[in-house]
């Protein structure tokens, strides 16, 4: 799902509510939990996450949908129907909680499930079935056919699985959990604002945290960022590969896709390569575990000039930029990476994503 959509998860949230009690964001380690289960017990009054809770929560809710503009009869529709959904908040703490003790796993397994004979088959057909729609969508976005193609097949193998989660039920039920209200709130009153849009209450469905559709897109995403495709005046992700493949063209675009440059390629690097100068030393405040594997930035004459050699292609111009990475260390497949690799981490901030979409998108062309 794209970055936006990748829920903020404050440091240290899995040990405890923090509207209950506060943890600080110095490293905590999992022996407090003990302490934070006792601050539970005492922390008075604990509101208890149950059904009689969230129905008392419900009208903040609808308060804050009229606020924003939200017809009140849609409000008013959904709102009675809604319970509890215990098992999207099972889903949000079981989240991987602590990334910085995890140890990096090998990318060729990982390349191995996801650029499959399969999705690559699976992807070339849908490239063949969508030429016509997806040449437009490049025309306009300066993104390259294929590239829209991968995303689709990343997300919801193209189409196949959405998800199958009533998003105003799980919305509300995070925003009532409360460890992120504002970001579920505000998911939660743009489901409406979609349903004020024409789109049905049956077709907002998606993953558990609020993803929806064949981009995934969160629901303020859809509405900042989707688009109609196939011209006949609806934007539907749900159902309308024109308007997905558009949606996600223009979801690239608005990232910062750069028209006619590639998003990296494979290369070989030289046993004798001096790693030492090439340090990144700027940390991103977004994701720096995955900034963090990447080398400083040269130029293509610069990485030719250390004796980099592409795998499989020719240099593209002299003074594109790029970083280096290798995934699975020394002596085994490196990237270099540009900057539209970075547009498409955007969508989803994983190196393991944005090198399969890249390495999908490369096999569906071929
Ligand atoms: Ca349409």
């Amino acid at each position: 799902m794209p970055q936006q959509r990748q829920l903020p998860v404050p440091p240290n949230w899995w040990l405890c509510h923090t509207e209950v009690v506060h943890v600080s964001n110095f490293i905590v380690r999992l022996s407090t939990l003990a302490a934070c289960a006792g601050a539970l017990a005492v922390a008075a009054p604990a509101v208890a996450q149950d059904e009689a809770g969230f129905q008392a929560y419900l009208p903040q809710l609808r308060a804050q949908a009229i606020r924003e503009g939200v017809r009140p009869a849609t409000v008013d529709s959904v709102l009675p129907t809604l319970t509890y959904n215990a098992r999207v908040v099972e889903l949000d703490r079981g989240q991987p909680g602590n990334p910085q003790s995890t140890r990096i796993p090998p990318f060729a397994p990982y390349k191995a499930r996801h650029v499959d004979a399969a999705r690559i088959g699976r992807g070339q057909k849908a490239y063949a079935a969508n030429r016509a729609k997806l040449s437009r969508v490049e025309a306009t976005t300066g993104v390259p056919e294929s590239i829209m193609v991968a995303i689709w097949g990343h997300e919801t193998n193209y189409g196949s699985y959405t998800g199958n989660f009533d998003l105003l039920r799980s919305l509300a039920t995070l925003a009532y959990e409360g460890r992120r209200r504002q970001l579920f709130a505000g998911e939660f009153v743009a489901t409406l604002k979609i349903m004020d849009r024409g789109i049905p209450r049956e077709t907002l469905k998606g993953s558990w945290a609020g993803a929806t559709g064949n981009p995934q897109f969160l629901p303020s995403m859809y509405l900042r960022l989707a688009v109609d495709g196939d011209g006949d005046g609806r934007v539907d992700i749900w159902n309308s590969q024109a308007d997905t493949l558009a949606s996600i063209g223009n979801y690239l675009l608005n990232a910062g896709w750069r028209a006619g440059q590639p998003w990296g390629f494979a290369v070989s690097v030289p046993a004798s390569f001096d790693r030492a100068t090439l340090t990144n030393r700027l940390v991103s405040p977004r994701c720096p575990r995955v900034f963090e594997r990447h080398s400083n930035w040269r130029t293509m004459a610069e990485w030719r000039a250390a004796g980099i050699v592409p795998q499989g292609r020719s240099w593209p111009a002299d003074d594109v930029l790029a970083t280096l990475m290798e995934p699975d260390g020394p002596g085994q497949t490196a990237y270099l990476l540009t900057s539209n690799y970075r547009v498409i981490l955007d969508y989803n901030c994983s190196n393991f994503y944005a090198l399969s979409v890249g390495l999908l998108a490369d096999a569906v062309e071929r």
